[in-house]
């Protein structure tokens, strides 16, 4: 079963699903709602089994649909880390925010961003783990925050300012870190809690106590794998292949020690591997991103007959391209293992200290992630992989799983959060509170369609620029700058849009009509670069 028709059947099902009705905001509880906001760096939807039980089991994130809400229509504005974070935050589209690009952006702090508009409201903030802004956090009480992409092993911290090594595994000391916050917080407040791990970004480094747990599966490759992009030029146009991109030493760590596997195609990686995670210093000193050596000996244990394999063995063609598959998907899936474990240590730590009942609890994503689908890693595209992102939110006082098919988008977590906390939502805010899909009930006047754009190009993985509107049935979008495509999909009939519509005979009343609709958007979200006429 595809990841699409996956959607599809949630969404079928979703329009049965009873309505619940939670006890929501600050005003029906009577008293301030704490927030967790757990945001993942990469966790595509494919691999949470509350949503698609192909890959790997999450109990603990799948808890928290159960005892909550999934939305199975959960979208972000711009597929990309910073871009994410800044609507997030912002409640804003990337061009309001200013933050469009990992590349060139530098958020700029003195913006009203949701953290200053809950400290104005009474609550305290923290914002812990990867940030990935470039300008230092503002706007919250603490902050301690990994530097750049952030590191699985032995991480640097900034803290309130001020740098700092922590020993251990990146998942778990982001939450180990939390866990002090919280336990020194003050007790008359009510507070958010911004819990941001950096996993499951590239290279998908598990805990070492992870490592091996998947290699007695075979993970099922997705039937677009072998995409061969026919009809979209744009789908061809990246740098995002598993076959042709991804590195057989740096994304899938087979360095042995000499270093003895070649990738001519890549020279500069040729001694990249090992390095990556060596410790290479003197004995004691802990060198941030780097194993000590206890570390490495658990990491080699696992890896060097793995490698020994791969050098006999020699796979070519497609054999190759499948045990690249393989390896990525149980590198990939280790990681979110402990993410899982982790998410289950921050239950267990608000049931102990008796906050399970007062605070809502966020899991979501900076954007989904390609699990092999168009032969994809990585994201960037408006194509649903990508575009969507896992959504699960438990409010305090709902006994079952109800499943929300609104469209949703990260510009709505800000106005949703201070509705939740009972605070005034700015006009400016471009997103809207989907408090209301939350407690049961889709106003008439809910959005049926959304806007997209991505800017990052030229850049790492050349995925061109592009924007885009999608309603429940079709995602229409153009790519833009050195290329000039359209490509329109009907979700419905072609739900791993594999077949680009645009320009066929009898899509010309859709096409206009979808064409108005994206004029709208940029209109109404006030976007400088727009369609330019056909
Ligand atoms: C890094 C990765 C890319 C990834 C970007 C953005 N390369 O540059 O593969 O697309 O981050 O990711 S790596 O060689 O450094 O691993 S994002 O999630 O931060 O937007
Ligand atoms: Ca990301």
């Amino acid at each position: 079963m595809n990841t699409q028709r996956v959607f599809l059947i949630i969404t079928g099902a979703a329009a049965t699903a009873a309505a619940v009705s939670c006890s929501g905001d600050k005003k029906a509880q009577g008293k301030p709602l704490n927030v967790v906001y757990i945001m993942c760096d990469d966790h595509s939807f494919q691999t949470i089994s509350a949503y698609d039980d192909r890959f790997m089991e999450t109990p603990n994130i799948d808890r928290l649909a159960h005892e909550g809400a999934r939305f199975t229509n959960s979208f972000v504005a711009n597929s990309l880390s910073g871009p994410s974070r800044a609507c997030m935050l912002t409640g804003k589209h990337s061009h309001k925010n200013g933050f469009t690009n990992n590349e060139h952006g530098i958020f700029d702090g003195r913006q009203q961003t949701l953290p200053k508009l809950l400290g104005a409201g009474g609550y305290q903030t923290a914002m812990i783990g990867k940030w990935h802004l470039v300008s230092e956090p503002t706007g919250f009480d603490y902050w301690d925050i990994l530097t750049g992409q952030g590191d699985y092993y032995n991480p640097v911290f900034i803290r309130n300012g001020e740098r700092l090594v922590r020993e251990g595994y990146s998942t778990d000391i982001t939450t180990d870190v939390a866990f002090e916050w919280l336990d020194g917080r003050d007790r008359n407040k009510p507070f958010c809690l911004f819990l941001h791990y950096k996993a499951p970004h590239r290279s998908w480094m598990p805990d070492l106590k992870d490592l091996g747990m998947f290699d007695d599966k075979e993970f099922p490759l997705p039937e677009t794998f072998y995409d061969d992009y026919a009809t979209r030029q744009a789908a061809a146009k990246q740098e995002l292949s598993i076959i042709k991109d991804m590195n057989v030493i740096y994304d899938l760590k087979m360095a042995d020690k000499e270093n003895e596997i070649h990738t001519p195609e890549q020279p500069e990686l040729e001694n990249y591997g090992r390095s990556l995670y060596r410790q290479d210093l003197e004995p004691g000193q802990l060198v941030p991103g780097r194993m000590t050596a206890a570390q490495q000996g658990l990491w080699d244990a696992y890896y060097d007959p793995i490698i020994a394999k791969f050098k006999e063995d020699k796979p070519e063609g497609n054999a190759l391209s499948e045990w690249k598959y393989q390896r990525y998907m149980r590198d990939y899936c280790s990681v979110i293992h402990s993410v899982d474990r982790n998410v289950g240590r921050v239950y267990d730590y608000l049931k102990e200290n008796g906050l399970l009942e007062n605070t809502v609890i966020i899991y979501t994503s900076d954007q989904g992630f390609y699990m092999g689908e168009h032969g994809y890693f990585d994201k960037r595209y408006m194509y649903e992989e990508s575009f969507r992102t896992p959504l699960i939110v438990r409010m305090p006082g709902q006994s079952k799983q109800v499943d929300v098919d609104g469209m949703v988008q990260n510009i709505d977590y800000a106005p949703t959060i201070l509705e939740i906390a009972g605070l005034p939502i700015p006009d400016d805010i471009q997103g809207e509170s989907f408090l209301p899909l939350l407690k049961g009930s889709k106003p008439d006047t809910w959005r049926k369609s959304l806007y997209y754009h991505y800017y990052e190009y030229p850049a790492e993985h050349s995925v061109r620029r592009h924007y885009g509107v999608r309603t429940e049935r079709y995602s229409l979008m153009h790519f833009y700058n050195d290329i000039d495509e359209w490509e329109l999909f009907d979700l419905k009939e072609d739900p791993m849009q594999l077949h680009n519509i645009y320009g066929e005979a009898g899509t010309e009343i859709l096409t206009e009509e979808l064409m108005q609709e994206l004029e709208r958007l940029q209109i109404l979200y006030d976007d400088p670069i727009r369609k330019k006429n056909r």
